[in-house]
């Protein structure tokens, strides 16, 4: 992993399929309905219930599983029979440090967001405090990862949420460990569904006054939709780094203005 040295000339416009999530939501909903109607619910539950003991006694969990669906249980109900045995996995994303300022020492904006992170920690008494959160279904770690070694370099204290958070999640741990800064970091078209949530949660929680940024592949047709949600910052593929943290602190700072 190295930094980024090829950046974008310009915002291109492209013409991207608009995904409405709720939309696509309302359909699975009623396929799955579809599905329970046309099933015999005794026959899935003793098939769910053999898959349960099953894990219990580690017998072939792939055949049960391939009769469960034949029986047309969904993959949901499929995963929640084994997670009574096993629990629910965790992925949690790791990250190295020293990386990001190996290959930016001598690079002037480097060095300035170090200095403004600096200056912040004199001001609040703390680092700069950033939460990167992965949400819903979105796998893709690799920018939460980038993201979150470069920041640490450049001074901020990072926490990284595991993947698969709920927003509710995200902004529960979000607020526990007292951040400044949630970092949404969306790939997978989720943001227009996910980053609302995450704004309402915080409104609910009453701490609007955590910044969140976002990034990842966001359309840029949608980057008003999300200033208006009260995003304070995106940065795209092909964000540099240490400038997208210079913007960040510069907000961060006017706070302590006048
Ligand atoms: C690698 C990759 C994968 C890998 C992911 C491996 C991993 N562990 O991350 C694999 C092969 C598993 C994968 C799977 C899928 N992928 Co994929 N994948 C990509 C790909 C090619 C590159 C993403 C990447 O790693 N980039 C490198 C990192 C470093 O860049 P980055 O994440 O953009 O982060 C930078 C900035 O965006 C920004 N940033 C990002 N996050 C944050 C957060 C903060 C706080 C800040 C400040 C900045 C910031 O800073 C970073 C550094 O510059 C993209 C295409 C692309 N060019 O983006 C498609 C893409 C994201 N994938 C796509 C799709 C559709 C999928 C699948 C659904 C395919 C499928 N049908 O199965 C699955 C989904 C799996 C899942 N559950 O999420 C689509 C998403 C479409 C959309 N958003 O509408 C893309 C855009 C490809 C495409 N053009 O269609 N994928």
């Amino acid at each position: 992993m190295g930094v980024n040295r090829y950046q974008l000339d310009k915002e291109t416009q492209l013409d991207i399929l608009d995904i409405d999530n709720a939309k696509v939501r309302k359909s699975q909903i009623e396929r799955l309905e579809k599905m329970r109607k046309s099933r015999n619910s005794e026959e899935v539950q003793n098939a769910l219930e053999k898959l349960t003991a099953g894990a219990k006694s580690k017998e072939n969990l792939l055949e049960l599983a391939v009769d469960c669906a034949r029986k047309r249980a969904s993959l949901g109900e499929i995963s929640d029979a084994m997670e009574k045995v096993f629990g629910r996995y965790q992925a949690t994303i790791r990250s190295i440090s020293g990386v990001y300022s190996a290959e930016a020492m001598n690079d002037k904006e480097f060095e300035k967001a170090r200095q403004m992170a600096d200056q912040f920690a004199k001001l609040d008494g703390r680092r700069p405090r950033i939460m990167v959160a992965k949400m819903g279904q979105d796998g893709h770690d690799r920018g939460a990862k980038v993201i979150a070694t470069a920041f640490a370099d450049l001074g901020f204290d990072v926490d990284i949420g595991p993947l698969f958070q709920t927003p509710e999640e995200a902004v529960q741990q979000a607020i526990e460990n007292d951040v400044h800064i949630l970092g949404i970091s969306s790939l997978a078209a989720g943001h227009k569904t996910l980053i609302p949530t995450v704004m309402k949660e915080l409104k609910k929680k009453d701490r609007e006054d955590i910044m969140v940024i976002a990034g990842g592949v966001i359309p840029q047709q949608d980057y008003e939709f999300l200033y208006k949600q009260g995003v304070m910052g995106i940065f795209g593929p092909g964000t540099k780094i240490a400038s997208a943290a210079v913007e960040i602190l510069e907000i961060l700072l006017s706070y302590y203005e006048d």
